[in-house]
């Protein structure tokens, strides 16, 4: 029984994996680069990506895809508080999202013409690491109240993060958290990704997060707009 259960899900994430790399070359044949944000629940993401937009939007064409089990609370205010195209992405009780339904919410929203996609992936640090997106690059929130020893908890999450963004710095008095451990515990996952450090409340930081963001998509694909 438990040889089956196992058995199942490794088909499940080869055949997620293998969708998610012919969904990663259609956007490529588009010019589309594609950032997956995951993160906690309440980790900051959607005020992060606000701010992120607000400035990426000079440079590129930008799509969002905001993924929930309920509600479009999220697609709603980056429409609002942004001015870009939106979509909200309902799970039917999935805790993640696989290549399929980023498929499936791409082609529902069309995205040609656009050249750059950004994904809000459902507010959860352990299944949606195991599903690829077929996302260019995976930003990985961590707020500074949940604690530095997260990385140590849920090792997937930091594992396949090529950044890892420290939000909610303006809250560091009031947590016991610090930043050195929290580094150090993230390079037990790995040694690449880069780290940053931020209030998207504040705008601490935001600068040079959006100086590597853009290195990265720029070194992809040229830019159009
Ligand atoms: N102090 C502080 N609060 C923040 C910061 N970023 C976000 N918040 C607050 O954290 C709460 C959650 O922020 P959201 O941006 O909605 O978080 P989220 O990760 O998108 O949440 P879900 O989509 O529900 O998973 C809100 O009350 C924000 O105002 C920050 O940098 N500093
Ligand atoms: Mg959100
Ligand atoms: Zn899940």
């Amino acid at each position: 029984m438990d040889y089956k259960v196992i058995e199942v899900k490794e088909n499940l994430l080869i055949e997620n994996n293998e969708k998610a790399l012919a969904l990663h070359q259609k956007l490529k044949e588009k010019g589309i680069y594609f950032i997956n944000v995951m993160a906690s629940p309440g980790s900051g993401k959607t005020t992060l990506l606000i701010r992120l937009i607000n400035e990426l939007k000079k440079f590129y064409s930008i799509g969002v895809m905001e993924a929930d089990i309920d509600g479009d609370i999220d697609a709603d205010r980056i429409h609002k508080q942004t001015g870009v195209a939106s979509v909200q992405v309902h799970t039917s009780g999935a805790c993640h999202l696989t290549a399929q339904m980023v498929e499936d919410a791409i082609d529902s929203f069309g995205v040609d013409g656009l050249n750059l996609l950004i994904l809000e992936n459902v507010g959860n640090l352990v299944c949606p690491a195991e599903f690829n997106t077929g996302a260019n690059m995976n930003l990985v929130l961590l707020s500074i109240p949940e604690g530095d020893d997260k990385p140590l908890k849920y090792p997937l999450m930091f594992e396949v993060a090529d950044m890892v963004a420290i939000t909610k710095i303006d809250t560091l008095p009031v947590f016991n958290f610090s930043f050195e451990k929290c580094r150090e515990n993230i390079k037990k996952r790995q040694e690449f990704a880069e780290i940053f450090e931020i209030s998207a409340l504040k705008g601490e930081g935001i600068d040079a997060l959006l100086k590597a963001l853009k290195n990265k998509i720029d070194s992809k694909y040229s830019r159009i707009k």
